[in-house]
């Protein structure tokens, strides 16, 4: 059967009215968290759940939240939803289609009459992107209880805090311990989202269930060199930091590629002091390591600590390496794992269980609560820029699924 009882046209029409906020001329989304077009996309949305008749918040942290109670108040809550900050220049589905999906869900629920003992909550994080302040998931670690004033303190690249940042959005920033929810408060979290990979789409399939989510390390290497004359400077008495730098990468994309699964990627690079006749003083990038098993994504980050410091003490160039966030690879539940496959087999499709490379709030959760989640189909599995699509049939399946197992999981 297809999507049942969902409503495709009001979950697209919503998917792309919101992918107008923050929309770039490339037709991708720039949605920063803390940001005016943050904030106009969760007064969409927001007024959105008040049209469903969910009770509208936001917590300590801004995490905003759409709450239908249950038979039983006091029963811990079912969380289900998404994020909707974007990457610079990002898709119209990474995180929208979760939060807009879990409404849809939740609008079916009630449009059915179905009656469920759980409160479920439809919240869209707080960045948990990450692409402001290189690290992510602010709004998932604060509900679990995790987010430091150390957190609280990095810096965007106008040198702007977190804490500034949330001020700036009228939050507190000293009271985002509020936002965190009591062991045993929450019974799972459930999240849709697009695949972001191409497994789905070899297979021909439009939905999968999730085993595992891989493991973001996020580190800042700045290499420190000598800046000089490129006319003058002998190639023997050269400190060039952008010279090492390459060298580094290319030493971190052999580590990775010796691998099954681990993915290592360079997504920023900066060089000072940037002319074209100066040797490079200066070279500083990011490095994205990830993979589903922690001890193998921490060996790979051994050998590429360790052949940074030859390369550099080779070319007689300093190195510093910042940690900017580790997060640790976490496993599915299997309970829920269950509970969407016998929805799948109820709703007579064939899905597939896979892990997810890409990094997700429920990583921050894991110890909250048990985690579930459904991936949609990506074309050419592309994400995190403009072409980033999924099919409306395709979303509203998943949701759909999602609409399911929220009925077996708040029961
Ligand atoms: O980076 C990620 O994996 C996710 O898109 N935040
Ligand atoms: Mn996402
Ligand atoms: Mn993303």
């Amino acid at each position: 059967m297809a999507s049942g009882s969902v409503n495709q046209e009001r979950l697209w029409s919503r998917l792309m009215r919101l992918a107008e906020i923050g929309r770039q001329a490339s037709g991708g989304v720039t949605r920063m968290s803390f940001t005016r077009e943050e904030r106009m996309a969760k007064d969409l949305v927001a007024g959105w759940m008040q049209g469903t008749g969910l009770s509208v918040r936001e917590d300590a942290v801004g995490n905003l939240i759409g709450r239908l109670d249950g038979t039983d108040a006091h029963a811990p809550v079912v969380l289900v939803g998404s994020h909707l900050d974007s990457v610079p220049n990002g898709g119209k589905f990474d995180g929208p289609l979760g939060v807009l999906g879990a409404l849809e869900a939740v609008q079916t629920l009630r449009a059915q009459g179905i009656s469920h003992i759980h409160p479920i909550e439809v919240i869209a994080f707080t960045d948990e992107e990450g692409a402001r302040f290189r690290f992510g998931m602010i709004g998932s670690r604060a509900l679990a209880g995790t987010l430091t004033a150390e957190h609280l303190q990095a810096q965007d690249a106008d040198g702007v805090t977190v804490a500034e940042a949330m001020r700036s959005a009228g939050l507190s920033p000293e009271t985002v311990h509020k936002a965190a929810r009591a062991a045993g408060s929450v019974k799972a979290y459930v999240e849709l989202h697009i695949e972001q990979g191409r497994v789905l789409e070899a297979a021909n399939l439009p939905v999968g269930i999730v085993t595992g989510i891989a493991g973001p390390l996020w580190l800042r290497f700045r290499i420190l060199g000598e800046a000089g004359h490129a006319g003058t400077t002998p190639m023997r008495m050269r400190k060039d930091a952008l010279a090492a730098a390459a060298q580094v990468l290319t030493a971190a994309e052999t580590a990775a590629a010796g691998q099954k699964r681990t993915v290592a990627t360079v997504g920023q690079l900066t060089v000072s002091p940037g002319g074209v006749n100066i040797i490079p003083g200066c070279a500083e990038f990011t490095l994205d390591l990830r993979d589903t098993d922690e001890s193998v994504r921490d060996e790979v980050e051994r050998q590429i600590r360790h052949q940074a410091e030859a390369i550099c003490a080779r070319r007689g160039v300093r190195l510093e390496i910042q940690e900017l966030q580790r997060v640790p690879p976490v496993s599915c539940s299997a309970w829920l794992q269950e509970e969407m496959a016998g929805c799948a087999q109820e709703m007579g499709i064939q899905t597939l269980s896979l892990p997810s490379g890409a990094g997700h709030d429920g990583m921050q959760l894991a110890g909250l609560c048990p985690v579930g989640m459904l991936f949609v189909r990506s074309k050419d599995g592309i994400s995190h820029q403009p072409e980033e699509w999924s099919s409306p049939e395709d979303c509203a399946i998943g949701v759909e699924l999602l609409y399911r197992t929220l009925v077996r999981v708040a029961n």
